[in-house]
């Protein structure tokens, strides 16, 4: 551990916070960023935790990005929740949406929340995690920078797109969460590997000649991404483009990437959150919607499989005791930030 250091969990939420502060972004969009860079170190998913805190710097230092832009909120008497970030970064808006999503839900089975115009950067877990905390299912999807060639296609017009799902589970149990890219692996890891000069998994991405490669560098300088499971990860993935970009009438992927025009900040674009509510469906007993669910969970389980999360919840527990440990590297990184 000589090459870490420790800090605690509050530690890393002040760092975050002070850094943002530092740069404009106002108080609530600082915290809420923070709260979302916090909870990716802490379940040691280190590619969007305070890594991520040197391109949020970089996307503000553009200037496209609105550093206090209030989220703008509307309700009708539809199923579905519309908040406007006003070119913000996503996590406020979020914020500002999800009490309402859950409102809607428990009122009629099953509701939506769009988010537009929004700097997206962060993994979807914390987001449906909140959705099942309320005891709803919730499923997420964004789109973002077209670095993903389409399966038996030759340049990038899809987005590293994550979906995410969570269900709740009774008795303080975590509830069952996945959240993925639908790309073979996601650019924040793609990024780590090109700074730390490692090789990257087999047939994962491609360099600017359509030749699989395990260099990062060759994917970054002209290369690109696959899909995870050939096609069936390209067609989930511009099912995202579809339903979080068009459907939205915001920006797809591709859409993001002309805006972004070689300035590598975040993506810019809208994201799509589902809700539904369990006791709403199935035929008025709910008691057996669960226990169906837990037979599920244990039949995986009792096999020695894992299920998703279980590593995330294990990370969560131990830096629940123990703080975190950051790489001197990308330490000193942050801390050159605040100079
Ligand atoms: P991973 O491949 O690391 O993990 C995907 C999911 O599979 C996780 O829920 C993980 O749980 C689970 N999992 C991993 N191994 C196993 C296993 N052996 N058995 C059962 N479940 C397993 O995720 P990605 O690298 O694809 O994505 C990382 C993050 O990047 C995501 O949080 C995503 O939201 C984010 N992202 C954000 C984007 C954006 O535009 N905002 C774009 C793309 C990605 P566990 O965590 O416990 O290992
Ligand atoms: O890791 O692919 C990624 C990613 C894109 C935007 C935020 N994270």
């Amino acid at each position: 551990m000589t090459n870490k250091i420790n800090l605690s969990l509050d530690q890393i939420y002040d760092l975050s916070f002070k850094i943002l502060f530092k740069y404009g972004v106002s108080e609530p969009h600082a915290s809420a960023i923070a709260k979302v860079i916090l909870a990716g170190e802490r379940d040691e998913c280190i590619s969007h935790g305070v890594y991520r805190l040197g391109v949020l710097v970089h996307t503000i230092n553009q200037g496209h990005v609105s550093k206090t832009a209030e989220p703008k909120m509307t309700i009708d008497d539809t199923s579905i929740v519309k908040v406007d970030a006003q070119y913000a970064f996503s996590p406020l808006a979020f914020e500002k949406g999800v009490e309402e999503l859950a409102r809607k839900t428990k009122q009629v089975g099953i509701a939506a929340l769009q988010i537009n115009h929004c700097y997206h950067f962060s993994a979807l877990w914390p987001e449906v995690e909140i959705i099942a905390a309320h005891g709803l299912v919730g499923i997420a999807m964004t789109p973002s920078h077209a670095w993903v060639t389409p399966a038996g296609g030759n340049y990038p017009v899809l987005g590293t797109n994550p979906l995410a799902f969570s269900w709740p589970r009774e008795h303080a149990v975590n509830p069952y969460v996945f959240d993925f890219a639908t790309s073979a692996i996601a650019r924040g890891d793609l990024e780590l590997h090109d700074r730390t000069n490692t090789e990257l998994p087999d047939n994962v991405a491609i360099d600017r000649d359509g030749n699989i490669t395990k260099n990062a560098k060759a994917v970054i300088d002209g290369g690109s991404m696959l899909t995870f499971g050939g096609y069936k990860g390209s067609a989930l993935s511009t099912m995202i483009e579809l339903m979080s970009g068009a459907l939205l009438e915001d920006l797809t992927s591709q859409e993001s990437l002309d805006l972004d025009a070689g300035k590598k900040s975040f993506p810019c674009h809208g994201e799509l959150l589902f809700a539904f509510d369990p006791s709403k469906f199935g035929l008025g007993n709910i008691a057996k919607t669960t226990a169906s669910a837990e037979r599920l969970f244990k039949s995986i389980t009792d096999q020695g499989a894992r299920l998703p999360s279980q590593r995330r919840f294990a990370a969560r527990k131990r830096s629940q005791e123990n703080g975190v440990f950051i790489s001197k590297h990308i330490y000193s990184e942050i801390q050159k930030l605040l100079e």
